[in-house]
């Protein structure tokens, strides 16, 4: 073909041809009659015109990589929580206002129609949100990468809340279809399970080569996602695979005459990919998990091994060309996988593959929690993937020899450094897999990672100890202040440019405007402007009214017993009797919202989740409370709630015990919106802390070595309460039913979990010192320009807390990657090369 005569549409950015865009989809693409089209027709058809003006900058930035030879980034992750990316994507195109004008021509209203968008909730919290912040920074600074997970069918389940309690729902995000991806049925690589090995003999065979066969096999199919950067033309993709059997039907069953258990046979390959595993607070240790884990990598290390391989006929460059980063151990199998494809499919010594594969992978750990660290039963492992299991033994015993070398026959560091954990049913321990072949480890706050290296890999700490590091958790401005807060943004756009959205350091410029009495009544009033669209989601959803003058305490997380919910409710009900005691004593109106999700199997979260909803329900109830308490749970905890609820928050609750969340990225986005924090020193609050200033903190409760001490010297929580006349107002009101006439000892267990068996998170502990702290938050409330100076103070100190920092420092420093250039010649758009390829 002739370039020349390759002719298409550029897409124009003013309204009028937006205009023509929007109704060519509308007609052609849709294939809707104007006068017939749905509101979600409308948006279809928008989505699709504003994807067009993304597809030139994608295929220029990928053009501009291969002709460039960078070193790509893959990150690879179970989860990625994008959200919504209609309003995302105009904010990356600058393209509101335009988008805007062309609706309303047509009688469509840009915000209703946005908020028709389903969020893509292929996360479950922490750690999926990590990753879409990344892919949003990556694509900002122009580092080469890609992400790549699994296209759930079913996404994060949908919450509803009945008569108090958490009802789960199916999330089929994909109803009318997703307007957002491309799909390549091109792209598409089988993956193998189960089966069985025949190690490979002779001369020319590799140490250990084998041949995997009688396999059964799963098709993955490519589907791509443009993600757009920020005031650059560089885009990144993320690519998700999904499941497709590998005939249509099982011709076997077919010819047997059963026509029913072939076309389920199918299904049940297509199943791989079906729904995201809801829980994060234990590994479900079902095999479907382990299928989901392997089906992605193994796609995943296929099709970058494939682009690597256009233009290159050995593997000497993968180092330079390659860096596949591990977001928690969820995709470590690509470990055995990357050795297995070099050794077995492209005939390479295992000490050449294993040096590659130690140069290639970085892991980052997200969780200290012991319950939460996956390991895999050998049994189960060695039958869905036999080969790998071999690699993994052979990777182990060429480490403990060499351990034994270097240190002597010490049976028990080889016991605690094996892969296998043999101490009862043999286990992999798949964090061990990751570190063993990383050349970088990181965790994701200052403390975390401290604490990483002195108790989960203290072992591999004195053995690697250069290859442990910190990385601290960032949020990306874009959405978490630009998109979710327009009145603030509006406002700091007057007072300090535009400028924080790339660069958000630029804050600081904030410090001296916290003297300024207008700016100081500005602020205030963005913020009010936040909690009255709150108010307003409240109102229409749960149909309670709350005051906007009162302090918005908030807490918004997965409920975990760690992060501590139950000791939140327990400041609700102590103010609540303190209001009942003396209700003229002045005290500050505050309404606490809640939201979040419990795992489905979870039963005490889902306890606490139900006593939230009680205690809201007799305290809005009680007349003799009025304004001054008002508590609500928020179903349906999502990233799209979450835009709506950060910018609202005068208070932010981040109380898990000192030593358990690793990072906390919620904490970060309430104080970026203005909001004040009452916290532990835990995860990245101690670095907030630093950043704003201690006298603009609340903290409370005992330091990660207090708890260390008090649980090594035995805690004994029933004194605490038998101490503290207040606290046994509480729980015992709490335990004798005061919130559940119905059924009065509905909450007996929570009180026995706490007084009577352990307190494991030691919210009894941190209770005095909480509610000590929650006093100085009212009295500071009392003084409105006290605090919003404060709320000022705590916006300009978090420059740090960008993911653009955190990329940054991760392309630096683990990666090594540099950033792509985009000249007026790479940005011209011409159509050579398809988008990624
Ligand atoms: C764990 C598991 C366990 C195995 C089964 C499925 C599953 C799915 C997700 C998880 C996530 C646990 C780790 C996690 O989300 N950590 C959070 O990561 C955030 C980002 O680094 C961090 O801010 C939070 O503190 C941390 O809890």
């Amino acid at each position: 073909m002739n370039i020349e005569d390759f002719k298409y549409d550029h897409p124009d950015r003013d309204v009028a041809a937006f205009k023509r865009a929007v109704a060519n989809k509308l007609i052609y693409a849709v294939g809707k009659d104007p006068f017939a089209a749905s509101p979600d027709d409308w948006l279809h058809a928008t989505a699709l015109a504003v994807r067009d003006q993304l597809v030139e900058r994608w295929m220029g930035t990928t053009r501009a990589q291969y002709a460039q030879k960078l070193k790509r980034v893959y990150y690879m992750s179970m989860e990625f929580l994008i959200g919504r990316t209609f309003t995302n994507a105009l904010l990356a195109l600058e393209l509101q206002g335009t988008v805007k004008q062309a609706l309303a021509d047509f009688g469509v209203d840009i915000q209703a129609l946005s908020e028709r968008e389903p969020d893509a909730a292929l996360g479950n919290g922490g750690l999926g949100r990590l990753a879409a912040c990344f892919l949003d920074s990556m694509a900002t600074l122009g580092v080469p990468g890609m992400g790549y997970g699994i296209r759930y069918e079913y996404g994060m389940f949908r919450q509803r809340i009945v008569d108090g309690q958490q009802v789960e729902q199916p999330d089929y995000w994909l109803t009318r279809g997703n307007p957002w991806e491309f799909q390549r049925p091109e792209v598409t690589f089988r993956v193998r399970f189960g089966g069985h090995v025949q190690r490979r003999e002779g001369i020319h065979a590799p140490y250990g080569a084998a041949n995997w066969v009688d396999t059964h096999d799963v098709l993955a199919m490519a589907y791509d996602t443009i993600i757009p950067g920020y005031g650059t033309q560089a885009t990144n993709t993320l690519r998700l695979w999904s499941a497709k059997a590998t005939e249509e039907i099982d011709l076997s069953a077919f010819n047997r005459g059963n026509y029913m258990e072939a076309v389920e046979s199918k299904n049940h390959s297509e199943n791989v990919s079906r729904v995201l595993y809801p829980d994060d607070s234990t590994p479900s240790g079902r095999e479907l998990r382990l299928h989901q884990e392997y089906f992605f990598v193994s796609a995943s290390v296929q099709d970058l091994l494939r682009r690597y391989l256009r233009n290159h006929t050995t593997f000497d460059d993968l180092p330079d060309q390659v860096s596949i980063h591990l977001n928690d151990t969820h995709p470590v199998l690509a470990v055995p996988e990357l050795m297995r494809l070099l050794i077995d499919e492209h005939n390479l010594p295992w000490d050449t593959a294993w040096a590659h594969t130690q140069k290639v992978f970085s892991y980052t750990n997200h969780t200290l929690m012991h319950e939460a660290l996956e390991t895999w039963p050998v049994e189960m492992f060695g039958r869905i993937l036999p080969r790998h299991l071999q690699i993994l033994f052979d990777m182990n015993s060429r480490f403990l020899a060499e351990v034994t070398q270097a240190h002597g026959h010490d049976v028990e560091l080889l016991r605690r450094l094996s892969l296998i954990d043999e101490s009862g049913e043999r286990r992999v321990r798949m964090a061990y897999v990751a570190v063993l072949a990383s050349h970088s480890i990181n965790g994701v706050s200052g403390l975390h990672s401290e604490l990483m290296k002195q108790s989960i890999f203290a072992d591999f700490n004195s053995l690697f100890p250069e290859r442990f590091n910190n990385k601290t958790n960032g949020v990306t401005p874009r959405r978490w202040l630009a998109q979710a807060n327009p009145p603030l943004a509006a406002l700091l756009d007057a007072r300090i440019g535009r400028g924080w959205r790339r660069d958000l350091t630029q804050l600081q410029a904030l410090r001296p405007m916290a003297q300024q009495p207008a700016f100081v009544r500005a602020f205030r009033h963005a913020k009010r402007e936040n909690k009255l669209r709150l108010a307003n989601w409240v109102d229409e959803h749960l149909r309670i009214d709350i005051d906007t003058d009162a302090l918005f305490d908030v807490q918004v997380k997965r409920m975990h017993e760690y992060k501590r919910q139950l000791l939140n409710v327990l400041h609700v009900v102590t103010r609540y009797h303190r209001i009942l005691a003396d209700p003229t004593a002045g005290h500050v109106p505050r309404v606490i919202v809640f939201a979040g999700k419990a795992a489905s199997a979870y039963q005490m979260a889902k306890l606490v989740i139900r006593l939230i909803n009680d205690v809201a329900k007799v305290i809005n109830e009680d007349e003799r409370v009025g304004k001054l308490l008002k508590v609500v749970f928020l179903p349906n905890y999502s990233v799209s709630l979450a835009e709506i609820i950060m910018p609202a928050a005068d208070l932010s609750e981040q109380i898990s015990t000192a030593g358990t969340e690793a990072s906390g990225t919620g904490n970060m986005k309430f104080a970026l919106n203005g909001a004040l924090t009452i916290g532990t020193l835990d995860g990245a609050n101690v670095e907030m802390r630093d950043n704003v200033g201690a006298e603009n903190f609340f903290i409370f409760g005992n330091t990660t070595p207090e708890v260390a001490q008090i649980r090594a010297s035995g805690y004994h929580p029933r004194g605490i309460y038998e101490a503290d006349p207040e606290l046994q107002r509480t729980l015992d009101s709490i335990r004798d039913g005061l919130f559940s006439p119905a059924e009065p000892a509905r909450y007996q267990q929570i009180f026995d979990a706490l007084v009577s068996w352990g307190d494991h998170y030691l919210l009894l502990a941190d209770y005095a010192s909480y509610i000590e702290a929650q006093a100085k938050v009212d009295a500071l409330y009392r003084d409105a320009d006290a605090w919003t100076r404060m709320a000022i103070l705590n916006v300009a100190g978090m420059g740090e807390f960008s993911s653009d920092r955190t990329i940054a420092q991760y392309a630096h420093e683990i990666w090594k990657t540099r950033p792509v250039a985009l000249g007026p010649a790479a940005e011209a758009a011409t159509v050579s090369s398809a988008a990624p390829r």
